[in-house]
């Protein structure tokens, strides 16, 4: 079948050091299975099974809403990034199987990050649909829902790891990811321009800097390629804890984030799935930050009174003061820059053994971006 053939394919690619062909299609298609076996075991969990039958029909519609949508790059990047780092004699279908179900679990994380994202955020809608905080049945009982996606996760990673030696390591990685981005979550709502109108002292790149690296680049980067390096063999080579592949991920997760600060304004909704609220809520973005760099004294009043307010007039006089001050094309050239310079870096890698493998699933992961 296609399977075999893409592992064939697979062995090939690598046995002659040419670069890995993968069939992105079947990649994405086993991931999407295993989705049914992780819920439908969760249900099993005597947490739930044992329970008034309420909380079956409430968490099956939770689930349904947490995991429906989305890109799930970083579910995918984690047995994507165990089919590149494994040497291919040692990589076996069943770890790729436990990949996936660390990508699902890293997926309920995600949305748990979400669904209190979009609260914080004042979004309306995200992957196409009505933000879960906003129904009508919901309301702030969005709040505990997030924490029964968040604790469910890791219900599942007990179900499908808990006798494993791995299992304490995985939980660390998790923990201390999601203690990341939590932090960075904090910095972002306390950094927001409303919280403290007329200081603009705190909007600087260093600043989105740290927040993008805590709040993105931890659970998108870091987190997917260290889960994927507990099934690695031999990974006590210590090849992932160069200086350099962190600092990549780090940049790939800032690369992230400013395309993500992008989108939400220059992005229709249609292809986002989510309104855009970052001026209206004055969110600390790199568009924010590259404008007041610019400013004349004139333009950064203008931006003070009018940043951060939740009126079609006011933003759309932050988007014409963007357009003055060419922001876009700004934008564009940061961008292109920095996703080469990030080429360009990946592929000055060490190409020895498995770092060959960890050049490859980078650069990947990059173009999905
Ligand atoms: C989101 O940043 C970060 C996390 C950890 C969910 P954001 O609020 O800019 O994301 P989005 O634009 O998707 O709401
Ligand atoms: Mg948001
Ligand atoms: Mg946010
Ligand atoms: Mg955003």
């Amino acid at each position: 079948n296609s399977y075999t053939q893409c592992r064939s394919l697979h062995k090939i690619a690598v046995g002659h050091t040419v670069p890995l062909t993968f069939n992105q299609y079947e990649h994405q298609q086993r991931f999407r299975e295993a989705q049914a076996e992780i819920v439908g075991s969760l249900m099993f969990s005597p947490k739930f099974k044992d329970q008034l039958g309420d909380v079956e029909v409430w968490m099956t519609k939770l689930l349904d809403y947490a995991l429906a949508g989305g890109k799930r790059g970083r579910g995918l990047a984690v047995p994507f990034a165990y089919r590149m780092m494994e040497d291919p004699e040692h990589f076996t279908e069943h770890n790729h199987h436990k990949a996936r179900i660390m990508g699902w679990v890293l997926e309920m994380c995600h949305s748990y990050l979400l669904i209190i994202d979009d609260i914080m955020d004042a979004s309306k809608t995200r992957r196409g649909q009505q933000c879960w905080y906003l129904r009508d049945d919901v309301g702030m009982g969005a709040l505990n829902d997030s924490g029964l996606i968040f604790t469910s996760a890791f219900e599942v990673l007990e179900q499908h790891f808990g006798d494993d030696p791995i299992y304490g390591e995985l939980v660390k990685i998790y923990n201390g990811a999601m203690l990341h981005t939590c932090i960075g979550q904090h910095l972002d709502f306390a950094s927001n321009y409303r919280r403290e109108k007329n200081n603009l002292d705190t909007f600087t790149v260093e600043r989105f800097d740290a927040i993008a690296l805590q709040k993105t680049a931890m659970y998108t980067f870091k987190l997917p390629m260290n889960l994927a390096m507990t099934l690695v063999k031999g990974k006590n080579q210590n090849l992932h804890h160069t200086e350099e592949v962190h600092s990549i991920c780090w940049d790939m997760g800032k690369l992230l984030q400013l395309i993500n600060d992008y989108k939400d304004i220059y992005f229709d909704e249609i292809k986002t799935g989510k309104a855009g609220t970052d001026i209206q809520e004055g969110k600390l973005t790199w568009l924010a930050v590259t404008a007041l760099e610019r400013c004349t004294d004139a333009q950064r009043k203008f931006f003070a009174e009018n940043y951060g307010i939740d009126n079609p007039e006011n933003v759309q006089r932050i988007k014409d003061l963007f357009a003055e001050l060419d922001i876009e094309n700004i934008y564009k050239n940061h961008e292109k820059a920095v996703y080469e310079d990030l080429v360009r870096r990946i592929r000055a890698l060490p190409t020895k053994g498995q770092t060959r493998f960890y050049s490859e699933g980078l650069e990947a992961c990059c173009k999905q971006l």
